[in-house]
């Protein structure tokens, strides 16, 4: 599906060996299964395409209609210094399925379980790199062709360097990975190299039906090689550009070298503004303003507060009240929301790889507070999505977030029909309050915080003055939408 097919989705980040439990119906590809799935184990946990099928009621019960999977490429399989490839980013060869994720028929039919419900199915690819344990493998075919490796020539691959991070020629030709385990840069100017890529993504995506694709490494193959890889795939494209220079990462859309990228540049500054309690506010919106200037499509960048390779949100920052306003951020800013499995179970362990992947199932699958909070938020995206006569016509997916007010504390960002009202203040309730002019609306215009239905009237000029001492509100995002708009989508009627 294409890009603008996207734009209104929101994407679940699951990793395929922990989201969901070995079962009858699902049996795990690996054995023996460990009782417990300990982490810093880095061993297979069980999760399989088919288990995921499982517990899709559960994802889409949040409101969530995309489903981002593992790498789902043949990977390493013997044991290395950091342990297994559970996490599927050691891939040996890309044109063949993982069978510790399961068969053929398994992976098509989770991607037409997806399809049946309405949801997409987005599949992680690594292209840049190839595993092996010994960093002088470059300069030997046998040893690669035992890794099973795809590429067995030695001119398949860039010469031996690691990683130079002051410098893009080097991030682009050097390796990844460390002496315990080098990931041998894949030489993606060599045209066999690229024709056999480019065919297989294409048949890929057509054989399972894929919807879309998460680009690994994005940054560490030159622009140019993407825009023949991504046409063959014939999808949507998100690139992983991880780092907080936004003139570099604009240029995956300026140049047109892809549709999207993570939105790594926005996460850093909602990290500023809500990573801590009275954190740096200014510091989010001047990423927040220069994210907008930057992309042209910032609607299609994938916001997210955690992944794989960051800590998790709660572990960082415990105060409930900075998430929620972290997470109304990252749904209402430009952008496709992206939630990692477990930020909806308040998962808090996790400072670093490999502990911020943490099996799913010891949780239960609770319907947490922070669940139903994300829930309430794909609702109200639904719902102005759906209708583009809101405020005046100004739909929410065509118009572009704006800051409209801010403070050392707090911010108010306006996207079409709805106004966010967000604070770092935390829970504590404070004898304070926030007075937002040019809301958007007139003088004494009646207007609902669809977070918690309570109704609220504007002052003079339109202004808004939320409270942090108002009863439940301390510290609490607010989410305006007119009285009028609110009742025309129901999105408060409690009968
Ligand atoms: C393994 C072990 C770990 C062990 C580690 C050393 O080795 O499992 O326990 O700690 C996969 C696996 C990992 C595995 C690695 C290496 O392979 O998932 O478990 O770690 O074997 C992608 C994936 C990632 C994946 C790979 C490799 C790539 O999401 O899961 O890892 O296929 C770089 C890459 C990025 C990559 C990331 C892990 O490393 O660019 O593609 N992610 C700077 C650089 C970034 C760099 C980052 C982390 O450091 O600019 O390019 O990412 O090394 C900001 C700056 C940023 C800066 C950050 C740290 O600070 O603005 O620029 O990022 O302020
Ligand atoms: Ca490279």
């Amino acid at each position: 599906l294409t890009a603008e097919q996207w734009k209104g989705k929101t994407i679940y980040q699951l990793i395929t060996d922990r989201f969901a439990p070995a079962s009858d119906t699902a049996p795990a590809r690996t054995s023996p299964i460990p009782t417990v799935c300990n982490p810093i184990d880095q061993t297979w946990c069980g999760g399989t395409w088919l288990s995921v099928i499982d517990k899709l009621d559960y994802i889409q019960g949040m409101g969530i209609d995309a489903v981002w999977i593992s790498p789902i490429s043949k990977n390493i399989d013997v044991h290395t210094p950091y342990n297994y490839a559970y996490h599927g980013y050691w891939v040996t060869d890309p044109l063949t399925l993982n069978p510790r994720f399961g068969s053929d028929a398994d992976l098509k039919a989770l991607s037409a379980a997806l399809h049946a419900r309405g949801m997409y199915l987005m599949v992680d690819v690594v292209v840049n790199n190839i595993p092996s344990l010994s960093v002088n493998a470059s300069t030997n075919a046998t040893a690669l062709t035992a890794d099973g490796s795809r590429w067995t020539d030695p001119s398949y691959f860039h010469p031996f360097c690691w990683i130079d991070y002051n410098n893009q020629t080097s991030v682009e030709y050097c390796w990844l990975g460390d002496e315990n385990l080098a990931l041998m840069d894949v030489n993606t100017e060599n045209q066999y190299v690229i024709s056999t890529l480019q065919s297989w993504i294409s048949n890929f995506t057509t054989t399972y039906q894929i919807d879309g694709l998460r680009i690994d490494a994005a940054k560490h193959i030159p622009g140019a090689f993407w825009p023949g890889f991504c046409g063959a795939a014939g999808v949507f494209c998100i690139g992983e550009v991880y780092g907080s220079d936004i003139g570099f990462a604009s240029q995956f859309q300026t140049q047109s070298w892809m549709d999207s990228i993570l939105g790594y540049p926005l996460y850093y500054g909602i990290v500023d503004g809500f990573g801590t309690p009275n954190g740096n506010m200014s510091g989010f919106v001047t990423i927040a303003n220069q994210v907008l200037t930057a992309f042209p499509k910032p609607y299609l960048l994938g916001n997210f507060i955690e992944n794989h390779d960051l800590p998790r949100w709660r572990n960082t920052t415990v105060d409930p009240q900075l998430a929620y306003n972290a997470m109304v951020a990252q749904f209402v800013f430009d952008g496709i929301p992206i939630v990692y499995y477990g930020q909806e179970q308040d998962f808090s362990n996790g400072a670093a790889d490999p502990y911020n992947r943490a099996a799913l199932w010891p949780s239960n699958y609770t319907n947490t507070s922070t669940y139903q909070h994300i829930a309430r938020l794909n609702m109200i995206r639904k719902a102005v999505i759906a209708n583009n006569t809101l405020f005046n016509g100004q739909s929410f997916l065509n118009s572009t977030s704006k800051i409209i007010a801010s403070t050392a504390t707090d911010v108010a960002i306006r996207k079409g029909p709805l106004l966010a009202v967000l604070t770092n203040r935390g829970s504590p309730s404070q004898n304070a309050s926030f007075g937002v002019t040019q809301s958007g609306w007139s003088s004494q215009s009646s207007v609902v915080d669809v977070l918690s239905c309570k109704s609220f009237t504007t002052g003079a000029d339109g202004t808004i003055s939320v409270s942090y001492a108002a009863p439940g509100y301390g510290g609490m995002p607010y989410l305006f939408m007119s009285q009028a708009d609110v009742q025309s989508l129901g999105v408060c009627s409690s009968g």
